[in-house]
């Protein structure tokens, strides 16, 4: 999508602070991060959200890109994957993404 801000990086047409690539997705560190390690998992295809893929082999690549990054960026005492969805989930970037945070302690709820 050309105005996809995530499609342009994805594409290289944006540079970013790259961690993790393949044909299917790619990772690069958040521009906001909200902990010391903040990565974002991107599908280089569209989707708008969770809701929208339909794919069951990216689904779970995309995950284990997530496991992948986690252990490359050793993340050791443990990290959280996120997902927000939608207005009231807190989605900004209507591309699909996983958020994946670590290097603190995370609380519970998150509020
Ligand atoms: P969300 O609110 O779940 O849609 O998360 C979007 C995240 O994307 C937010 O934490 C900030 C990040 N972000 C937005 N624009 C850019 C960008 O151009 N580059 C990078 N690296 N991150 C971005």
């Amino acid at each position: 999508m050309d105005n996809c801000i995530f499609c342009r990086i994805a594409s290289g047409e944006i540079p970013s602070k790259k961690v993790y690539e393949d044909d299917l997705a790619i990772a690069f560190y958040d521009l906001e991060p909200q902990a010391p390690v903040h990565v974002l998992i991107v599908p280089k295809k569209h989707y708008d959200n969770i809701t929208m893929l339909d794919d069951d082999a990216l689904t779970a690549h995309l995950f284990k890109v997530a496991s992948t990054v986690a252990e490359k960026l050793g993340v050791k005492h443990g990290f959280r994957l996120v997902i927000n969805t939608g207005k009231d989930g807190g989605q900004s970037v209507n591309h699909l993404h996983i958020h994946l945070l670590g290097g603190r302690e995370l609380q519970w709820p998150p509020g």
